[in-house]
């Protein structure tokens, strides 16, 4: 798979070299770049925002340095096209899934108010576009949320270290949350490990955990029992 950003900030994804992205990068599972919208600017400036049409507060991205950076980064691909926006469908990790069977995507980070919405409707001409959100919060800019997503997504890849084991389990527990985790030593602090986690009993273990999935999902995500 190949993934490629394009950022005002493109530092923001150097913290994609320390996790999983990075192992899956060296053993050449995944090709990624992050670029410098302002390397499509002319001007001196390197301006990539102005005033909104219509008033109102903040900047919003120009659609002609947007339209050259994705031109080029899209070039002899046919890539999926992500724009992270708070005004996005909603992230979720059926939508991972999906884009992890993709063979290339681009995600188009905004900042300030956001890209002329002109480069979203000129790309879905060609391109399969997704406007995506993390969650309902207000971020100030797109790279926090693509580096989540890239993260989700890359995770999925088979071959990506360590991931077949736990994805079974993920899989097994679908539509609940996980269940508590506990590890040495047997009392910390006062603190003991329940008792049926240290009976060897598989069978009990797998009812215990099962019920904590269901309680919490209970207290933390009642939507999820709906
Ligand atoms: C932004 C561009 C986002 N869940 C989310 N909250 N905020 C954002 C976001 C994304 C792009 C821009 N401001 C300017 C906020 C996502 N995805």
């Amino acid at each position: 798979m190949r993934i490629d950003a394009i950022s005002i900030f493109p530092e923001f994804f150097s913290v994609l070299d320390l996790s999983l992205i990075g192992k899956a990068r060296e053993s050449g599972l995944i090709a990624f770049k992050a670029h410098n919208l302002r390397d499509w600017t002319n001007d001196v400036h390197k301006t990539v925002d102005d005033t909104p049409y219509g008033g109102g507060a903040g900047m919003v991205m120009m659609p002609e340095v947007w339209g050259k950076a994705i031109d080029s980064v899209a070039a002899g691909s046919k890539p999926v096209i992500i724009f992270t926006t708070p005004a996005g469908e909603l992230f979720t990790q059926q939508i991972a899934q999906e884009l992890s069977t993709k063979e290339h995507l681009v995600f188009a980070c905004g900042r300030y108010e956001g890209i002329d919405q002109r480069v979203v409707e000129h790309f879905g001409k060609d391109f399969e576009v997704r406007e995506l959100s993390i969650g309902d919060y207000v971020l100030n800019g797109g790279e926090v949320a693509s580096v989540a997503m890239i993260e989700a997504i890359v995770r999925l890849l088979p071959g990506v270290v360590g991931n077949a084991e736990s994805l079974e389990e993920e899989s097994f527990s679908e539509g609940q949350l996980e269940y508590p985790s506990y590890t040495k030593p047997q009392s910390w602090r006062g603190l003991e490990v329940p008792e049926t986690l240290l009976s060897g009993h598989h069978a009990e273990i797998a009812k215990w955990r099962n019920e904590q999935s269901r309680l919490r999902t209970q207290k933390n995500r009642p939507d999820l029992l709906k």
